[in-house]
């Protein structure tokens, strides 16, 4: 971050300091605009087609050149809210300036044909720019993913093994000697509650930790059916959540190719779920779990990459995934604040997550030093001892840690010129962060 504000500080006494001011207003606009600053695009758009009615009808009427003016309210319309607001305004643009007269003096009035001609050309244009944008968005997205494909290594983590819970998971599934504790997860743009993590916990003697228990159960043949159970006992718990806020819950990937799943999502459409995709093995056979994901994703669901950077093959399971959001395990996430290569490589995943349209959730995090680093560098959301440790329903609805933090950077940001680099605003990606039910 230091090194951000170094690159950002004008050059003393330079002579082009007022231009740089320039540009950087310029890129801020820019960069709020495409950011999907929903609330700045709209007065830009309404302040853009009256001001080129103005200038039209000043300059005489629409005999001069005037009108192609109103493509700058198309095209940032295009920029902030893709086809559909670019058509729209570019409809809004021909209707405005069928009223204007030809000659502001005369007040001859313009033929119908070139009012429609007009309209036509009007909504060319949209279409044309929001599907550039849109392509892209997309070449973008396919680019990195192709990049990360070569650098994905083979190397295989082992499960954790524990032979002496086989032969009681059958009688553990039957009892449902099992309960579920929920574990908040907050935005860090703004500090609200976006979901919680359902956490199940087996109270038998010996004391295990759940992931031995599921990987003794995946042994047994009795994975999807104690996950499924687990699911259950988290949905039936979930009851009070408030709206918009998301179960999610985990999945290893033989309990997501099992149509119970999909039946238990499709059943419960009050819910809305994100599915964590828990699995530190390589998965060799994607098309198995590729349909199941695509139809859960129908349901409403959003797909999570659980555990990332636990082991390599999990950056298989994002290439291969694409997921909506990608969570960031313990081991990547703590120590950020002491560990200079710990933060070079949080800012590297934050900015690799952002580019491929994903949210970046941390997991584990412990200490205030770790949250602020993760917050100036850009992460959507965080999970953690420190802002919510797993327990019962309800859970505070707003994180005041994470707000205060979220403001901190809000107020440094809109102070500091921003060089470029990591986009670290709010950002309305693949998921929209605030009311978390909504996908666009
Ligand atoms: O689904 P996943 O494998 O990510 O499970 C998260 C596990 O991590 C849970 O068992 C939860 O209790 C634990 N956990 C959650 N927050 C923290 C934390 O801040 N520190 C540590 N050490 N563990 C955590
Ligand atoms: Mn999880």
């Amino acid at each position: 971050m230091e090194q951000r504000q170094r690159w950002a500080a004008p050059t003393p006494g330079a002579p082009a300091e007022f231009g740089g001011v320039q540009i950087w207003l310029v890129r801020r606009l820019v960069r709020l605009l495409a950011s999907g600053e929903r609330w700045l695009a709209l007065p830009a758009v309404a302040v853009a087609l009256a001001l080129t009615s103005l200038v039209i009808l000043s300059a005489g009427g629409t005999k001069t050149a005037t009108p192609h003016l109103y493509y700058i309210a198309i095209i940032v319309a295009a920029v902030s809210y893709g086809i559909g607001g670019a058509v729209t305004t570019a409809v809004i643009a021909a209707l405005l300036c069928g009223q204007l007269p030809v000659d502001t003096f005369t007040g001859e009035r313009q033929p119908v044909t070139t009012v429609v001609l007009r309209a036509f050309m009007f909504v060319v244009v949209a279409v044309v720019v929001s599907g550039a944008l849109a392509l892209r968005r997309r070449l973008d997205r396919e680019r990195y993913y192709h990049e990360l494909k070569d650098l994905v290594s083979s190397e295989v983590p082992t499960a954790v093994d524990d032979p002496s819970l086989e032969p009681l998971v059958a009688e553990v599934l039957e009892r449902g000697a099992f309960r579920c504790v929920y574990q908040p997860v907050y935005s860090m743009h703004t500090g609200e509650l976006l979901a919680v993590e359902a956490l199940t916990r087996f109270d038998v003697e010996p004391y295990r930790s759940p992931d031995r228990w599921f990987a003794a159960a995946a042994r047994m043949g009795l994975g999807p059916d104690l996950e499924l159970a687990a699911i259950g006992t988290a949905l039936a718990g979930a009851t009070g959540l408030p709206p918009g806020v998301r179960l999610c819950v985990n999945a290893s990937p033989d309990t997501i190719a099992d149509p119970r799943l999909l039946e238990l999502v499709g059943a419960n459409i009050g819910t809305a779920f994100t599915v964590e995709l828990t699995e530190h093995a390589v998965i060799t056979d994607y098309d198995l779990i590729a349909g199941p994901l695509a139809a859960l994703r129908s349901a409403g669901a959003l797909i999570a990459v659980d555990d990332t950077g636990a082991g390599f093959s999990s950056l298989r399971h994002i290439v291969q995934v694409q997921p909506d959001i990608i969570k960031l395990d313990i081991s990547l996430t703590q120590q950020v604040s002491t560990s200079p290569a710990r933060r070079a490589l949080g800012g590297a995943l934050v900015e690799f997550v952002q580019r491929t349209g994903a949210m970046l959730v941390l997991e584990g995090i412990e200490t205030h030093g770790d949250l602020e680093v993760w917050t100036d560098m850009g992460a959507d959301a965080v999970q953690g001892y420190l802002v919510g440790r797993p327990g019962p329903l309800p859970v505070a609805t707003r994180s005041a840690r994470v707000h205060a933090l979220c403001e901190r950077r809000s107020a440094a940001q809109s102070r500091l010129p921003d060089p470029g680099g990591l986009g670290t605003g709010p950002r309305d990606g693949i998921l929209v962060v605030g009311p978390v039910a909504t996908r666009p």
